[in-house]
């Protein structure tokens, strides 16, 4: 569990850890896993909003035949058996109560010299829950996910001015400029990276801002885990920003502790 200390951290800052899961030869052993699995799914996919009306006219989901690439808890045992340690969920359950599911298990794969921009995830715009975020393989702080302590308590994400225009995703890869913005409501807003290794996590609100830069001339993996009360209802969203277009197909979860009384979501 998560100690009163860390879970007033988590409130105010937005996230907790590193903590210690797996050896970093364990967490080496993740990175084919991950991308195996991921290899199944439809991939990172985002489709255009005019291709997106077109092929809902005609009914049908983008996910009958291929998995969300959020789904690979789906796809690889050992992936799902991950998100089930109790390392993490008895922390996660510190946070959303004694019924923990998990909903997503996702490769995060950044090639050398990649940058991610800061963002939020759209899901979390729309249902209660955290993310993990674990090093896999080729993981420094450097390279490792970057975040803004206090963001998820913004009145605004940037997600609100990449819909606008008034940012574009290459505007917001540059920390200088997600700064400025971020100072307008918090002058002492900074960015943090934590000093994560392979093998370590840490736990965060899926509303802090965050992105990432591998520097490196190495590939780093990571592995993505996110978990809700069964009470939130788990859908898929076609457009990272608003408005948001949903596929109907609704993505798998697993009950990782306590008990589903809702009945809302789509088992495993
Ligand atoms: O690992 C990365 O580069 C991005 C991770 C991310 O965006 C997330 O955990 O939501």
């Amino acid at each position: 569990m998560l100690t009163e200390e860390e879970q007033q951290r988590f409130d105010i800052d937005g996230w907790v850890g590193p903590y210690s899961l797996l050896s970093a030869e364990e967490a080496h052993a993740l990175a084919p896993l991950l991308q195996q699995a991921y290899d199944q799914t439809r991939g990172f996919f985002y489709p255009e909003r005019e291709t997106l009306a077109t092929f809902y006219a005609d009914g049908g989901s983008y996910y009958q035949d291929s998995p969300w690439f959020q789904s690979l808890h789906a796809l690889s045992p050992q992936l799902l058996e991950v998100g089930k340690r109790p390392e993490i969920v008895e922390r996660i359950a510190s946070l959303l109560g004694d019924d923990v599911m998990l909903w997503a298990t996702i490769c995060f794969f950044q090639p050398p010299g990649g940058r991610l921009h800061w963002h939020t995830d759209n899901e979390f715009h729309h249902l209660q829950g955290v993310s993990v975020w674990m090093g896999a393989a080729n993981t420094t702080p450097e390279n490792a996910l970057k975040i803004m302590p206090g963001s998820h308590r913004f009145p605004k994400r940037p997600e609100d001015y990449l819909c606008t225009g008034e940012e574009t995703i290459f505007s917001m890869m540059e920390d200088e400029r997600a700064l400025e913005i971020a100072r307008q409501w918090w002058p002492n807003a900074d960015f943090v990276r934590p000093q994560i290794k392979d093998g370590e996590f840490i736990i965060f609100n899926g509303n802090l801002w965050h992105g990432s830069d591998n520097p490196s001339k190495q590939q780093r993996y990571a592995m993505g885990l996110r978990y809700s009360p069964p009470d939130q209802k788990v859908r898929i969203p076609m457009t990272p920003w608003e408005p948001t277009i949903w596929d109907p197909a609704q993505p798998p979860t697993v009950m990782v502790r306590g008990e589903d009384r809702y009945h809302i979501n789509r088992r495993l």
